[in-house]
């Protein structure tokens, strides 16, 4: 054997961290830390290993697929494919206006190219509606974040490294990441007796083993639970008065909200005892510095948009804002959301779209209402919306109840096998590939990796999959692609100034910019490269909206176009990623986005649904005894990158249901035994993994399984086949995936 090794990003969550890609012929044979890497320094996790499943999976597409009128599919050449895929976008724009073309996805945890390129397609339909999986967790949170500091892009950064105190809300990063060399600094965190790890989890899990203070919530609590926290910080004075009389607006108001909690009684609610939570407040106000981390436990359960204000007010009522080992708002190489051209507002069947993207859980209904305006079309980009959308039942009627569907995937997925069209796309390590997660402070990695393979025969990179339709579509016509083409021979600056005032002569193309570029600067990228075209364009806005941190990164020039080309030079050079951007703390205030530069300490619009806490509690429902958690991030899932089920090791092969000792000898059930699960919307079976980190009441099962491999029937449970698309956050439409009430029987 002998092993070639390349440099590259592991795709499999949102860290990427730079890897060292082993080659054997066809096969990924060795996966190991890559220390280059600026961020990751070699780290990686055990999943990684395994990337061999993902690059040579046996449902790995390798031609253009049309469904046959009963359903089984048949292999087309591509030029039919981009025809047929044109011709039935542009009937449904022409009979219901491309505003009906609904577009899911845009890249999954490794990929974000598709995305990009994908713009120019749907700008050229006139498909306006988009959405992602970030509008099934973060939208809430992005939405709370234009509230405080003005826009949703002030998204913050924590940092754990240098955190005296950590705090996770319904995040376990010991399994899940989430931010860079996670079990490094949880461990290192949990050692320092200086320090504090606080978290909030209803399960004890691989984190909260390791934490100093687990605030063990109820499932569903939390709003409880960080109310209390909020409100001794105001009852006993413990906040950070002159930060709050310098940096705020609201206090007052929110003194006469919270100001009034009775401390035992919310603590009660959240199933903890009110001297632990006591405690943890006064910990975190007595802190150097804090950060706080949130994720799906809270933003996939009731509350969620409302959990994600409190959340923030931990740490601003303290003054962790703008400072080191605090939270900060962090520069960004490109937007993860809807982007410019995305609607705003509502959605044709009246839902609230938010930072421009659909509610997930409001798919299926404009799709399947008979509202103006529904749904008739959808374009689909490497996602499994039908796996991974709440309710798959309703997804899949959804799919079938579409004039035309179109899905670009490396694999033949439960969403391509309910779709019109199936275009194979090469994988993440057959083209040119970054993602968007460009999400830290205060130094920010773009990694732009080169491809360490052939594109496999039969498929395409997803820039010229979108080129092509983009062609057929009649798109070119008329754009100066010869003028553009002239100029990328004369090097990098002479096509950027000739891209400049083509634009400015015409503002329209930028709607189409990514087909044009990828068309025309061929001469002006190294050979093959092509697709980093759009690359090169969104490094120009970079450089445009951060100067500053660009500068300080190294990247300088008269022009932002010289910053950005010697930025983006650096990129294509150093397959290891590169740190772009690097702030100073003070950064993270001419960020804040408010017309004042001050933080709104208050959301009147959340201020209804805090009031209701005080004669609520968390919700009960003696047909559905349980509260499942459907989808747990484990040792082994990985969202649906692997489909192969034999990646998985021990119990988790099966995908298990765990239950708590007490809930296992109650219904007579013993470990590796069947149990029915049911929810109002499903029923499965599973294998039982009985679990001291469980509290009585509370069951959990793995995300990412119940996929069918290679034609073999489904390893596991399906988590969407048992939720329900009505279950969801009233403000940001997002799903309560950590809150499904079930029963659960022994066999
Ligand atoms: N191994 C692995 N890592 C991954 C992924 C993967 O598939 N596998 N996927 C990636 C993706 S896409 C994402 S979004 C992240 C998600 O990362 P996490 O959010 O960390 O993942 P989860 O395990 O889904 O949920 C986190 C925790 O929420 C807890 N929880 C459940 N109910 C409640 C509740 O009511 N309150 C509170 N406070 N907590 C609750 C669960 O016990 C669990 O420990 O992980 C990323 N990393
Ligand atoms: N019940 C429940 N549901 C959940 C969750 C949960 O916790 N519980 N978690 C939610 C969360 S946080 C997330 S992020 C979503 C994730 O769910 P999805 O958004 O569906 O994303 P992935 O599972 O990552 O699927 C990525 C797809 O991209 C394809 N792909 C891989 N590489 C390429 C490529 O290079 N090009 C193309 N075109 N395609 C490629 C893969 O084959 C796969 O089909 O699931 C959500 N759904
Ligand atoms: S799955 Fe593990 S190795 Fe891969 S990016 Fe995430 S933390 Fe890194
Ligand atoms: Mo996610």
């Amino acid at each position: 054997m002998t092993i070639q090794w390349h440099q590259g990003a592991c795709i499999l969550c949102s860290i990427n961290c730079g890897i060292r890609i082993g080659t054997d012929g066809p096969r990924i044979a060795k996966v190991k830390g890559d220390r280059e890497h600026p961020a990751s320094q070699g780290y990686i996790c055990e999943k990684a290993t395994q990337l061999d499943r993902y690059q040579n999976g046996r449902d790995r597409l390798s031609s253009p697929m049309r469904r046959r009128p009963d359903g089984t599919y048949e292999a087309v050449d591509w030029d039919t494919a981009i025809a047929e895929v044109a011709a039935g976008l542009a009937a449904v724009r022409d009979e219901h206006g491309g505003e009906s073309i609904f577009h899911y996805g845009g890249g999954a945890q490794g990929n974000h190219l598709i995305g990009a390129y994908g713009r120019a397609t749907r700008a050229l339909l006139g498909s306006r509606y988009t959405s992602n999986a970030l509008a099934q967790e973060k939208t809430g949170e992005f939405w709370v974040d234009g509230q405080l500091f003005g826009k949703a892009r002030c998204h913050t950064a924590p940092d754990f490294e240098h955190a005296e105190v950590a705090v996770f809300v319904g995040k376990n990063p010991y399994q899940s990441h989430g931010f860079h060399q996670a079990r490094v600094h949880l461990r290192a965190l949990s050692k320092d007796p200086a320090r504090t790890l606080i978290v909030i989890d209803p399960r004890r899990t691989e984190t909260a083993q390791l934490a100093d203070v687990h605030l063990q919530v109820k499932p569903g609590g939390d709003a409880w639970l960080l109310g209390a926290l909020v409100a001794v910080l105001l009852k006993e004075e413990l906040v950070a008065s002159d930060f709050i009389a310098e940096r705020t607006v609201g206090f007052d108001d929110l003194v006469t909200e919270l100001g009034s909690v009775d401390v035992d009684d919310w603590s009660r609610k959240a199933g903890v005892d009110s001297d632990q939570i006591r405690a943890a407040a006064r910990t975190i106000a007595a802190a150097a510095s804090v950060s706080v981390l949130e994720d799906l436990g809270t933003q996939q359960a009731p509350h969620s948009t409302l959990n994600s204000w409190l959340e923030k007010l931990l740490f601003l009522l303290t003054g962790n804002f703008g400072v080191r080992g605090g939270m900060n708002i962090h520069s960004r190489f490109a937007s993860l959301g809807g982007g410019k051209g995305a609607a705003r507002g509502t959605t044709p069947a009246g839902n609230r779209i938010v930072t421009g993207l659909v509610a997930c859980n409001d798919i299926a209904d404009e799709i399947l209402g008979d509202h103006e305006g529904r749904f008739r079309a959808m374009i689909v980009e490497s996602t499994n919306p039908v796996h991974s959308l709440a309710d798959s039942q309703r997804m899949r009627q959804a799919m079938r109840a579409l004039d035309f569907s179109v899905v670009i995937d490396v694999a033949m997925t439960e969403t391509a096998r309910e779709a019109s069209y199936v275009l194979p796309a090469a994988s993440q390590y057959e083209k040119w590939e970054m993602t968007f997660f460009n999400l830290e402070f205060p130094h920010n990695v773009a990694h732009l990796r080169p491809p360490v393979f052939p594109v496999r025969e039969g498929t395409l990179p997803e820039a010229e999959i979108h080129s092509r339709l983009f062609e057929a579509l009649g798109g070119f016509e008329g754009l100066p692609v010869d003028d553009l083409r002239a100029a990328a021979t004369q090097g990098r600056d002479a096509y950027a100034m000739a891209f400049m005032m083509a634009v400015g002569n015409n503002p329209q193309l930028m709607k189409v910019a990514p087909a044009l570029l990828y068309a025309t600067m061929g001469d002006a990228l190294p050979e093959g490269a092509e697709a980093t075209a759009v690359v090169w364009a969104l490094a120009q806005t970079c450089a445009m909206s951060f100067p500053d941190s660009l500068a300080r990164a190294g990247f300088e020039g008269a022009m932002p176009i010289m910053v950005a080309n010697a930025l983006f030079e650096k990129m294509l050079a150093d397959p290891a990623g590169v740190v772009f951007s690097v702030d100073d703390y003070d950064e993270t205030w001419r960020r804040v986005e408010t017309p004042d530069q001050r933080v709104r300490l208050v959301i009147p619009e959340l201020l209804p649904e805090l009031r209701t806490l005080f004669e609520t509690e968390p919700s009960k429902d003696d047909a559905y005894p349980f509260v499942l958690a459907a989808g747990e991030r484990r040792s082994s899932t990985a969202n649906t990158l692997y489909r192969d089920p034999e990646w998985r090791r021990g119990r988790d092969h099966e995908g298990a249901l765990r239950v708590s000792p007490g809930d296992a000898a109650r219904l007579g059930l013993e470990d590796g035994a069947q149990a029915r699960v049911t929810t109002k919307r499903g029923s499965a079976l599973a294998v039982v993994e009985v679990s001291d980190t469980l509290r009585d009441g509370h069951a959990s099962l793995p995300n990412g399984t119940g996929l069918s491999y290679a034609g073999a029937p489904a390893a596991g449970v399906a988590p969407n086949e048992l939720t329900a698309s009505e279950d969801k956050d009233w403000l940001a439409g997002t799903p309560w995936h950590k809150h499904v009430r079930a029963r659960i029987e022994a066999l």
